[in-house]
This record gives C-alpha cells, sequence and structure tokens, in this order.
C-alpha cells in the first residue's frame, strides 16, 4: 500500500473460503428485473421511451406523456401479477443449468418485492399483497439455486434520499434518514431470508452515497457479521477519496469485480487474477420487460452459450438477464432461449461447472476450460478439414493423451505434429473430427491431459 486508508479494501487477493468456491464454480447464472415498470413495459399512452425500460419513471417532462408521480408512482395499485409462478421459474432456470439467480428486490424506483416494514411502498400495498422475494426465494432453493439479492441505493420514492452530496443542516439530516433506512432495509433482507448468499448492489454512484465512506464501510461490516459467509460485489461503496470497486491504492473493495455490465474481459491479463462475473441483457440494454422485442438486436442462445464460454474460460460466470412482464409471465421468446441453453448445458455442462481458466492463448477454434487434467475444447468455429490443431506449450503437462467428444463418447485420433514453425516451443496436436460429424451447435472435445506434472494445474 502506498495510502494509508481507513475505508478501503480489507484484504489482498481473492477469498478463500467455502462460500466464495462455491460462487466460483457456479458458471451460469440468471438475473430477474422485475417491478411495477413491467407494467409500462417501455411504453406509454402510444409513445415509446427510448431507454432501458426500468428507467422509464426518469422519462423527461419535456417528452413523457404523463407526469409520473401521478401515474407511476401509482402504478403498484394495480400490480397484481395472475401469472407469476415463482416454481415455474424456478424450473425454467434450473432448466437453463442457472446454478444462482439474481433478483431484485427493490430497482432504483423504491417500489420493494417484499414487505418492508420501512416504507408503504410494497408489495404488501398491492393488489397482490404476497411477499414475491420470498416466493422467488423459496422457489430457487427448492431447485437447489442459490440466491442473491439486487437492491439499488438509488431509491426515487425515500424523502430523504438524494444524488447530490448534502451541504446545509437540513439537507444532510434528510440524508441521515435515507441511510438509516438503508441499512434497515438491508437487515431486514437479511434477516427474513436467511438462505440468501450474496446481495448485489446497484445504484451506488451518487455522489451522497460515496462521500459516506465511513458509513458505508461499517455497514458493509455489519452485513457481513449478521450473515457470516455474504457475498458482496465491488460495487457497494467507495473509500474516503471517492474511489469505487478499487481503493486508492488499486485493491479490489469487496468480493468481486462487479463493473462487468453488458460487457466482457477481452483477455485475462486485465482481470489481474480477481473474481468477477458478467450481466448481460438479452436485448442490447433493456433489463426490465420491453414489450417492444423486435426493434432491437435479440442475441440467440448460440450468443449467449459463446459468452459462457468466453466468460468461464477467463474464470467468471455469466449471468443472464430476464425481465418477466407485467403480469408475472417471462415472454416465450426468453423461455426459448432459456431452453435452448438449457438442451446445451444437459449435455456439455461439465465443461463449465467448476471449470476454469486453461492457461493457454485461446483457440482460434473456441474457447479452452479446464478441471483437473481434462482440458475442455468448445469448438464454435469448426475447421473445414476437420484437422483441430492445437499448439500445446512443452511447459504445460504432458500433452494431449487422450481425445474424445464429450456428448457420446467417441475416440477421436490424435497426432503430434511438427509442423517446422515451432520457436515458441509448442507441442502441436492434429485431433481428427469424424467426416460424417454433424452437428448445428457448438460441441466439446475433451482433451485428456493425463497425470498432471503440476503444470496444468488451474491458473487463478
Ligand atoms: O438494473 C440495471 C440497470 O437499470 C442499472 N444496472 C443494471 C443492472 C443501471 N442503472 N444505470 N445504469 C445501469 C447505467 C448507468 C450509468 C451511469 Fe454512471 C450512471 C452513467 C452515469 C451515472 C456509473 C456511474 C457509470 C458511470 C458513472
Amino acid at each position: 500500500d502506498t495510502i494509508p486508508l481507513k475505508y478501503g479494501a480489507h484484504r489482498t487477493g481473492n477469498r478463500t473460503d467455502a462460500e466464495m468456491e462455491r460462487w466460483r464454480s457456479y458458471g451460469l447464472g440468471q438475473f430477474i428485473h422485475w417491478g411495477v415498470y413491467a407494467i409500462p413495459g417501455g411504453q406509454w399512452a402510444g409513445k415509446t421511451y427510448g431507454g432501458a425500460a426500468e428507467w422509464i419513471r426518469s422519462w423527461s417532462k419535456a417528452t413523457a406523456p404523463e407526469n409520473w408521480t401521478n401515474t407511476y408512482d401509482n402504478f403498484y395499485k394495480q400490480f397484481n401479477p395472475t401469472s407469476f409462478d415463482a416454481k415455474a421459474w424456478a424450473k425454467q432456470a434450473k432448466q437453463m443449468g442457472a446454478k444462482y439467480v439474481i433478483f431484485t428486490t427493490k430497482h432504483h424506483d423504491g417500489f420493494c418485492l417484499w414487505p418492508s416494514k420501512y416504507t408503504d411502498y410494497t408489495i404488501k400495498n398491492s393488489p397482490y399483497k404476497k411477499d414475491i422475494v420470498k416466493e422467488v426465494v423459496d422457489a430457487y432453493n427448492a431447485e437447489g439455486i442459490d440466491v442473491y439479492l439486487y437492491f439499488s441505493i438509488i431509491d426515487w420514492n425515500h424523502k430523504g434520499y438524494r444524488s447530490a452530496a448534502p451541504k446545509t443542516a437540513e439537507e444532510i439530516a434528510s440524508y441521515e434518514t435515507f441511510k438509516k433506512f438503508t441499512r434497515n432495509q438491508l437487515l431486514e433482507l437479511l434477516k427474513n431470508y436467511p438462505t440468501v448468499k450474496g446481495l448485489w448492489f446497484d445504484g451506488s454512484w451518487d455522489q451522497a452515497w460515496i462521500k459516506e465512506a465511513a458509513y458505508t464501510d461499517e455497514l458493509e461490516k455489519e452485513l457481513r457479521k449478521v450473515h457470516p459467509g455474504l457475498i458482496i460485489g465491488s460495487r457497494f461503496r467507495a473509500d474516503e477519496n471517492g474511489k469505487r470497486h478499487f481503493d486508492s491504492n488499486g485493491k479490489m473493495m469487496g468480493d468481486y469485480e462487479q463493473g462487468w455490465e453488458r460487457k466482457l474481459p477481452a483477455s485475462i491479463e486485465v482481470l489481474k487474477g480477481r473474481d468477477w462475473d458478467c450481466v448481460m441483457t438479452i436485448p442490447p440494454n433493456q433489463w426490465g420487460y420491453n414489450a417492444d422485442w423486435k426493434s432491437s438486436y435479440i442475441k440467440t442462445d448460440d450468443d449467449l452459450i459463446q459468452m459462457l464460454l468466453h466468460s468461464v474460460s477467463l474464470n467468471g460466470n455469466l449471468v443472464i438477464n430476464f425481465g418477466p412482464d407485467g403480469k408475472g409471465a417471462i415472454r416465450p421468446e426468453e423461455g426459448a432461449i432459456a431452453a435452448g441453453i438449457g438442451e446445451w448445458m444437459q449435455q456439455n455442462a461439465e465443461a463449465i461447472y467448476g471449470a476454469k481458466y486453461a492457461g493457454l492463448p485461446k483457440p482460434e477454434y473456441g474457447y479452452y476450460t479446464l478441471k483437473g487434467n481434462q482440458l475442455y475444447l468448445t469448438v464454435f468455429n469448426r475447421p473445414v478439414n476437420n484437422q483441430l490443431r492445437l499448439a500445446i506449450p512443452q511447459s504445460y503437462g504432458k500433452g494431449i493423451q487422450k481425445a474424445y467428444f464429450l456428448v457420446g463418447g467417441q475416440a477421436l485420433k490424435i497426432k503430434k505434429t511438427n509442423i517446422g514453425i515451432d520457436r515458441d516451443s509448442n507441442t502441436y496436436f492434429d485431433v481428427t473430427l469424424p467426416a460424417d460429424f454433424k452437428t448445428e451447435k457448438p460441441f466439446v472435445v475433451v482433451l485428456d491431459l493425463g497425470e498432471s506434472n503440476g503444470n496444468n494445474k488451474n491458473y487463478g
């Protein structure tokens, strides 16, 4: 450390406990954005909002068809999701292969999907009445899926909430009520839903919040104390110099890097060995339900499977977002994507769960992942001559001993090849794919490294 900090990172390097090891092995997760913004679904009074549907309440007064204080803030009075079936969501997530879910308990609008004691703006005062967070936690846990609670620090409904740092005594006193409210709600969530594994914070970039380094550091410690093992990313708090994610000495605050929102790291180097996950939307940038599903590019299941391999091959998890509609239904298009990913996962998940960065450059054919002595090559780009030519450094274990298809187990011919360009001490292994092998999906070739000599261990 170069700068002495009171409220910087409190740990160097990654966590080593069992909870975090479990988080690391997930590979695939599901995000769910659900709230009263699903009612307008990005459209109101025949007009379309240009931004992300869950942000519609911030539609500028100049162009919005309504005064949202009179409309949006009353949507909860008609929030009655008669199609909502937490068990069906959980079953669909399980089929997709998700090992964890991140669920919006409260987005920026401040509407709480649990019956919080600290505000009236909750599900309890909607026609639905029942505790949606509880239904989700129970249903996903019953499917063996770990639950993480999304919580927005931004709260457009709370009187004490503000974005700019408070200056006058009155502003400061008012912001104190918001700090207390936030703490109460977080403790309430952990008390109500003791099986959750972590909290996923958002909207923590306001100057008012950033300036609260002492308070937020204390609060994070308190949350961890009341809920041992709790996992919190790098997006909760800032240090005393206003640095977010990484403190003034460049050390990550929190348990994993939480900056990979709708983007993926280009290489292992930029990650510097840190834990991370990527949260990804299916359209370009829509988290909450948007009725218009056609006027932007919709990622395919193959796109998302590729992002999953990209993530896992670099030691990260991929979390795919779903936005149920105002009635609580996950749209059929998202259902089809989940099913497509699930079909692939049911056959190929061995290359995902618990698999890690292989310590090799990315092959042109696809992605490597590694588990023990098994190197997995998930092929997206099949060579026209059916020869996978794999360059393996001589320092990397004992090289490839056996190759076979993950699905079906058919052995594949391997030939060690001296191609005469070996200035970087690689051994080249030519793995032959059968010419009559037909597939329309990415497929996995298992490359058995035999007894490890210690060089093909996971590179953290
Ligand atoms: O819930 C979804 C979005 O509604 C929410 N996060 C995901 C998970 C989200 N809110 N805002 N954004 C995403 C993008 C916001 C970007 C900015 Fe900023 C906020 C630009 C300026 C303030 C963060 C802080 C990026 C730069 C500074």
